[in-house]
């Protein structure tokens, strides 16, 4: 009973893609279990099997503790980390195929305090593969989506599991605009010329630099068009999930 979290910065689709791609794969008889780590959230797309908001509760936190949402959530992850084992046999009691994570919208709450990588590490002893989210709409100049890059290498350095990586969101960009993007994933080359000629000044140098870094750490890189509205993606979001299911590939 493999185990994906889903990642990525705050909006960049993490709730809908979980509703919809574990729709999708529940029409293709496979048996998914979802599971909502955000104790934040208001309204979800999906009705989670296991649901963090069970456990803690932000806006009891914030009057028991005279805290604002941020200390909240920042006291509800080290609280969800306390409830581990608890979460963990609720995952393990629903016995899924699969099961599908969808994480906290402040992903720096997560992947960068102590208790992100606990909860990755501790929730059960299966499988575990880190799903990270591009926002296509953020990625389009060479600066953002550099700097993106950074943070999934960071989320890689701080969860250290396989990790692949999706655009997403890529229905609200022309064609022209996604085989951009993805040929700066697959290609440092592209990358590059692309920062010399759209950038200039510090910006240009700031992410040559940030590129070649990035480069130089190793990681092999490529990315997948997705969009959680219209499918686009998802079977071969289910090809690259089962290959690195099956290889325990590592950064992809
Ligand atoms: N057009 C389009 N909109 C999307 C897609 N995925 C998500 N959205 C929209 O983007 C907004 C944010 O989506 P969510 O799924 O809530 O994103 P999230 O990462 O879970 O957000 P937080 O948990 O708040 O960080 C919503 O308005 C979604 O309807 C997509 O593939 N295409
Ligand atoms: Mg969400």
């Amino acid at each position: 009973m493999p185990i994906v979290f889903i990642i990525g910065t705050a909006g960049s689709g993490k709730s809908l893609l979980t509703a919809s791609f574990t729709n999708w794969l529940r029409i293709s008889q496979q048996d998914v279990a979802t599971v909502n780590l955000d104790p934040g959230v208001m309204k979800l797309p999906y009705s989670p099997d296991v649901d963090i908001r069970d456990y803690v509760n932000i806006e009891k936190l914030m009057r028991q503790y005279d805290l604002g949402p941020n200390g909240a959530l920042v006291m509800a992850a080290d609280l969800i980390a306390n409830e581990i084992g608890n979460i963990s046999r609720e995952i393990e009691a629903v016995n899924a195929d699969i099961v599908f994570v969808d994480t906290p919208g402040q992903m720096e709450l997560f992947a960068f305090r102590a208790s992100g990588p606990y909860i990755v590490e501790e929730l059960t002893k299966e499988n575990k593969v880190v799903v990270y989210l591009f926002d296509a709409v953020f990625s389009t100049a060479p600066l953002n989506y550099v700097s993106n890059l950074f943070l999934s290498a960071a989320v890689y350095n701080r969860l250290f599991k396989a990790q692949l990586h999706l655009l997403s969101k890529s229905d609200l960009l022309p064609k022209r605009e996604i085989d951009k993007i993805i040929d700066w994933s697959a290609n440092p080359k592209a990358l590059e010329n692309s920062i010399e000629t759209e950038l200039e000044g510090t910006k240009r140098l700031l992410s040559r630099n940030m590129a070649q870094a990035i480069s130089q750490l190793g990681l092999g890189f490529s990315m997948l068009p997705i969009s959680a509205r219209t499918g686009e993606g998802f079977l071969n979001f289910n090809i690259l999930l089962e290959r690195i299911l099956a290889r325990g590939e590592k950064y992809t």
